[in-house]
């Protein structure tokens, strides 16, 4: 699959799949990046070129099936390739969208954590999971306002993204506390709000997270605590609306246990997703550089970003197809 694309591509994707670049954002922001390289770096024909750059969409669209980001924005780089030009103009209109997706990425994170943080009171104890730019953004902001907030970010086991969230808030200045998962529903009962990231959000709102999401989400709601998720409007999943279901990833047993102890114990199985689905129900806004919308109305903002709701984009759907075993929402 990956015959004559550059070695600067195939590590950004193999960096993708390992989690060496990781996050919604980021990943959708390094596939638009390596498309960029990738067009930028072409030393064939013009008359190959636009072969050569599915190729290159379709490797990075499969390192992870799970963030919409990622297709999402493969899919609005590659529509560079859709007006005719010479081979000069196809790689500048490439380099073009690429620079445009990534600015216009940072920009819509910049632009929840002025929203987001509006909805955060001072004195506020906000409970976070994983690490998302998008609600570390909006936690940051509100701190940056003067609001006084104490936070607590879980580890987020297997791969402890949380201490990520703990240090990004410890650097900017937040009352941070880290706390195992397991520790939620007993931490729950001094939260004010949950922030969280997503992955995808699917046309029903539903929200697709970081395994463990769908928990808090389910502790916030007995407590009557408020949920709120960060969400840029490119991780709206269009495929959704046509019946595509997401994929949730699921990832090697060695992030649980190491090889040398499932080598000493046979047979043993471990299941390993790493993300789980909070339905609409349980989630009170999804904060959006376009604004705080409820979560039923996932589907206007995939109108308005996705204009009248076509058939998804092939590689929308590619990113869908590569995994039958995997499990579906
Ligand atoms: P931002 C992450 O996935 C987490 O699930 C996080 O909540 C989400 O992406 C959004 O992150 P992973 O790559 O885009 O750690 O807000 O599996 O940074």
């Amino acid at each position: 699959m990956t015959e004559n694309i550059p070695r600067e591509v195939v590590i950004i994707a193999d960096d993708i799949r390992s989690m060496r670049i990781r996050g919604a954002g980021r990943i959708a922001r390094a596939g638009a990046e390596a498309l960029k390289k990738a067009a930028q770096l072409y030393q064939g024909p013009s008359s190959d070129f636009r072969k050569y750059m599915e190729r290159v969409a379709s490797l990075i669209v499969s390192t992870r099936p799970t963030a919409v980001s990622l297709p999402n924005a493969v899919s609005y780089v590659m529509r560079a390739l859709e007006a005719e030009g010479d081979l000069r103009e196809m790689v500048e209109a490439v380099v073009r969208r690429a620079d445009e997706f990534i600015e216009s990425s940072l920009k819509a994170v910049r632009r929840i954590g002025v929203i987001g943080a509006r909805r955060i009171m001072d004195g506020d104890v906000i409970l976070t999971h994983c690490h998302s730019t998008a609600a570390v953004q909006v936690i940051v902001t509100a701190h940056r306002m003067g609001k006084k907030i104490r936070v607590f970010s879980t580890e987020t086991r297997p791969k402890f993204q949380g201490r990520i969230t703990y240090r990004a808030l410890r650097e900017a200045g937040v009352d941070v506390t880290q706390i195992p998962d397991s520790a939620v529903r007993s931490a729950m009962k001094m939260v004010d709000r949950v922030v969280v990231g997503a992955d995808t959000v699917t046309s029903d709102g539903a929200v697709v997270n970081k395994v463990g999401t769908s928990q808090v989400a389910l502790a916030a709601h007995e407590a009557r605590v408020r949920v709120f998720v960060a969400a840029e409007t490119y991780k709206f999943s269009p495929a959704s609306a046509a019946g595509v279901p997401v994929i949730i990833e699921e990832r090697d047993p060695s992030e649980i246990v190491s090889r040398e102890w499932l080598e000493k114990h046979k047979g043993i199985r471990v299941y390993n997703p790493a993300f789980d689905v909070t339905p609409p129900e349980y989630i009170d806004a999804i904060v959006t550089e376009i604004g705080v919308i409820p979560p039923k109305a996932a589907i206007m903002v995939l109108k308005e970003r996705f204009g009248e709701l076509k058939p998804p984009d092939r590689l929308v759907l590619a990113a869908r197809d590569h995994d039958e075993a995997g499990v579906y929402y």
